[in-house]
């Protein structure tokens, strides 16, 4: 018997946790935290070490499979078929769509686990501008593709991502984010909240804003500020504004390196905390507080993530979020945040011209945000008269579940004539497709830690071989687009004698007098990279043309003009409006996560809606009833659990739920829990302009008893 230990990482969350495998005769068979990890030193969240379990579910995609009945049938009946002969057969269907429609036809949604991939954007690339793809849709306008429109406004790259310099902060403000339970994003660091801790024994406050006492701050790390859902603009307005009146802008700084500060000034002046208190629901003397600290602070630090993102002002929120690091000094230094380029330059890597970013389109002015189209349209795009989109391929994505507007998708999927999913399981979408193009798990591919370079407090770079070979005929995407390439008579790495994947990673890894071998050679197969300098944010990482961060970029005009027409219409909202929020926890990752048992525990079976006890009583529900949700984008029943983390009039449920369709996976669907998503708004007017960031929080809902 064959017995061996394998070190890999987690590719589930930004946080990259290092792992140990083992192996007996080519099978794995155990997983767990690798304590010799030189960054994340052994820690690993429940999930992460489920990837063993995903691993071996039997309910994995083992083998192609083609849908051999009507996609009109809520059950797709498939039946395994070669590689070579889906291979063919999909090619043909996209050169007969391509030719009657147009290339524009043809579609691709990718969706969140491809980032912890570095071997998946060059070969899509290669795939699309082969076959004149440009209909892309990406799990970024669900999630984060406001910071990337706001990087390339006042930085000029949307890969530039200041991060909370944590273990040298005085004072941390962290909004719409909840480290404990989702490891945050856009920030690369493993077990956060003990980061948080060892901050606050040093000294430091920390301050979450958050419309949920969230557990981040259970255990007295730090304090919640309830906030009114959708709001967070408007105050962080109206702490720059305060910061402005009691003279805390550095002038100085300002001068050197940003332009355009007076129509920061004017923006912020209309937003004064007196003003603003009721429509963010804090009173202004707790704005004003949360002004002098920070400017106050020896070092001030902040974070955004998906609960900002979320609403309909995202970008505004971003650029306000560096604004109050740049104004007051804080950004660039140690304990505010800093900025690093980990082993590529990458912040470079992102740099975009902002002139010209918007097109006509039928929906309306439009843009794409890196690559991009607004997945909020992806619907209306199957189902536009003009220009359809007729063929879809879907990559490691769940629109179906993920975007809003579920029925709107099921019934535009029904339009197309060929969807093709590549995924590890056969999840809810996967049950509308002709073709499963079963792929390779996390343990069976080789990888590197691209995702977060610049976004680590501690910069490392790591090689992980695949752990075992992929099962079955499990393959990895690359493969899969190559071998469609290649069957569509288009050059394929396939055609090549010497397939060199990792060429362009070798290429940026030679910035920093690294290679795969040399990576190879180390313990961990890790380096180790300098800790982040301060200093060198304008000089090395500002990628404007003129090096001046933008203070008020022209772009952002007219979304300023409907800042000011979205706070009348928020200030006059009826009383008692209820606004639903999302909601994660440890058990479940967006809807990847539902088909293991033991993570179906408890009040874990079901999502249900949460709701503050006042609420509940004006309701007249209690935990265990059964409510009816709705509003006009949809309607569904759910059963309540009141809870007393959420500020009055705010209502949470987590998303990713609702397999009752989702024949393909035999636990997610005894425990199928409803989709939240039929609630979001869909279609044109449903996403920031700016940014194509889809509006999913703080969405107004009505609820009544069954
Ligand atoms: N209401 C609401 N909706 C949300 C959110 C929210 O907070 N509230 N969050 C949004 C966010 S932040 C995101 S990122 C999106 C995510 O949206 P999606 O990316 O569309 O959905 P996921 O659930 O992440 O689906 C990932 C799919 O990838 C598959 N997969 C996992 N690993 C691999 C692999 O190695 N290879 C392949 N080929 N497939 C793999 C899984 O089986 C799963 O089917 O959801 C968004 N939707
Ligand atoms: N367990 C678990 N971990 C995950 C994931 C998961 O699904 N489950 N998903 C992963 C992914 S893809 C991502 S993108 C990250 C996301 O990481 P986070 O952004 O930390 O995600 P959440 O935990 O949903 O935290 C968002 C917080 O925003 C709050 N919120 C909602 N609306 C508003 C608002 O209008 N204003 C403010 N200030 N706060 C608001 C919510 O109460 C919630 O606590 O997590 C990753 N990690
Ligand atoms: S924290 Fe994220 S990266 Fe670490 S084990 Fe959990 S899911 Fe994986
Ligand atoms: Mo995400």
């Amino acid at each position: 018997m064959s017995k061996k230990q394998m070190t890999t990482f987690c590719r589930i969350c930004d946080a990259f946790c290092g792992l140990v495998a083992d192996v007996e005769d080519g099978r794995i068979t155990g997983l767990r935290p690798d304590k010799n990890h030189p960054v994340t030193k052994g820690f690993a969240c429940q999930k992460g070490l489920c990837a063993f379990d995903i691993h071996h579910d039997e309910d994995r995609l083992n083998f192609p499979m083609k849908r051999i009945n009507g996609r009109n049938e809520d059950q797709g009946i498939f039946e395994q078929v070669s590689w070579d002969a889906s291979a063919k057969e999909i090619s043909d269907k996209i050169k007969e769509i391509t030719s009657k429609y147009g290339q524009g036809a043809l579609g691709v949604y990718f969706g969140n686990p491809v980032a912890f991939n570095s071997l998946f954007f060059p070969p899509l690339g290669s795939f699309c501008l082969q076959t004149g793809c440009h209909r892309l849709f990406g799990a970024a306008t669900q999630d984060c593709s406001n910071k990337f429109a706001a990087g390339e406004a006042i930085f000029g790259t949307n890969t530039l991502h200041p991060i909370p310099d944590i273990s040298n902060t005085d004072y941390c403000l962290i909004i719409g984010e909840n480290p404990k339970v989702s490891k945050m994003t856009f920030i690369s660091i493993s077990d956060p909240i003990a980061k948080l801790k060892s901050a606050q024994k040093r000294g430091a406050k920390i301050r979450f804003v958050n419309p949920r006492r969230i557990e981040s701050s259970d255990d007295g790390v730090g304090e919640v500020i309830q906030v009114k859902p959708d709001t967070d603009v408007y105050l962080l307005a109206a702490i720059l504004c305060d910061i402005k009146r009691t003279g805390g802008f550095r002038e100085d700084i300002i001068s050197e390196h940003g332009k355009n500060l007076n129509g920061l000034k004017e923006f912020i002046k209309d937003y004064p905390p007196e003003r603003v208190a009721p429509v963010v629901g804090i009173p202004s003397e707790t704005i004003c507080e949360i002004a002098r600290d920070f400017m106050g602070a020896e070092s001030a630090s902040i974070h955004m993530s998906t609960g900002s993102n979320m609403g309909r002002q995202g970008t505004l929120c971003y650029w306000l979020v560096q604004m109050l690091s740049f104004v007051t000094g804080n950004l660039d230094k140690r304990g505010g945040n800093i900025c690093l380029s980990g082993f590529i330059p990458a912040a470079k890597i992102g740099k975009t011209d902002v002139s010209n970013l918007f097109f006509d389109s039928p929906f309306g002015e439009m843009r794409t945000v890196m690559g991009c189209l607004p997945g909020n349209l992806l619907a209306d795009m199957i189902t536009a008269e003009k220009d359809p989109i007729r063929a879809l391929f879907v990559i490691s994505g769940n629109p179906l579940l993920t975007v809003g507007g579920e029925q709107k998708l099921r019934k535009a999927f029904k339009d197309l004539e060929l969807v093709v999913c590549l995924d590890i399981y056969r999840n809810a979408t996967g049950e509308l497709a002709d073709y499963l193009l079963p792929c390779a798990d996390m343990l069976e591919r080789s990888d590197i830690n691209l995702l977060e370079q610049g976004m680590q407090p501690q910069p490392y770079v790591q090689f992980v071989d695949a752990v075992v070979p992929p099962c079955y005929e499990r393959k990895e995407i690359w493969w899969i687009l190559a071998r469609i390439e290649k069957e569509m008579g288009l050059n394929s790495v396939l055609n090549q004698d010497d397939v060199n994947l990792y060429g362009h990673l070798n290429e940026m890894l030679s910035h920093s007098d690294l290679s795969l071998e040399k990576l190879k050679s180390l313990p961990s197969q890790t380096a180790v990279l300098p800790k982040p300098e301060v200093g060198r944010f304008f000089a090395d990482h500002l990628q404007t043309e003129d090096k001046k961060i933008d203070c008020c970029p022209k772009l952002f005009e007219e979304a300023m003009k409907k800042a000011a027409v979205i706070f009348e219409e928020l200030n006059n909202e009826p009383k008692g409006q209820l606004k639903l929020i999302s909601l994660r926890n440890r058990f479940m990752h967006n809807s990847w996560f539902h088909n293991i048992e033991k993570l179906k525990k408890g009040e874990h079976t079901v999502n249900p809606i949460y709701i503050n006890p006042n609420d509940a009583d004006r309701l007249n529900v209690k935990t265990g009833s059964k409510v009816d949700i709705s509003n006009e984008w949809g309607r569904i029943t759910a059963t309540v659990s009141v809870d007393d983390r959420l500020r009055q009039g705010v209502v949470a449920m987590a998303h990713g739920w609702g397999n009752s369709h989702t024949f393909g996976m035999k636990i997610a669907r005894k425990y199928p829990g409803v989709n939240v998503n039929r609630l979001l708004p869909s279609g044109p007017g449903s996403y920031e302009k700016l940014s194509n960031q889809a509006h999913m929080t703080g969405i107004p809902v009505e609820i009544v008893p069954r």
